[in-house]
């Protein structure tokens, strides 16, 4: 229980040095189903509402309903990172996802916010 603390609080002081809000997985590869070695997307925060998985790089993600209405995303891939973007084919804001690591509520103002618009892996 103690460690569980810990990590908490650990990620709330990311999420307060970058804005962003990102923290270490807990218990990951049962974060609402995805399977493993995907990229998920959900429509809501905290991996809630409708998941779209990806396990391949994309230019166009916003074809799909999921990385087009965006609202937490979780890198549950077992040997790599993944780069999401803000705009198609690599373009826009970038932003890293460790290995099992996620976002779980982008902010309204986040270049993300319902719109991941394409993912490179192991960058
Ligand atoms: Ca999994
Ligand atoms: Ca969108």
């Amino acid at each position: 229980m103690h460690l569980r603390t810990l990590i908490a609080s650990a990620a709330t002081v990311t999420a307060l040095a970058t804005g962003l809000v990102a923290g270490p997985a807990q218990a990951a590869e049962d974060i609402a189903g995805c399977p493993d070695g995907g990229l998920c997307a959900y429509t809501e925060q905290w991996f809630n509402g409708t998941r779209g998985v990806v396990y391949a790089n994309n230019t166009n993600l916003l074809q799909y309903y999921a990385f087009n209405n965006a609202q937490s995303v979780f890198n549950d891939g077992q040997d790599c990172n993944v780069r999401i973007y803000s705009g198609r084919s690599y373009t826009g804001s970038g932003v890293t996802i460790p290995r099992q690591h996620y976002f779980q509520a982008f902010a309204p103002s986040s270049p993300y916010y319902n719109n991941i618009a394409s993912n490179k892996w192991c960058v």
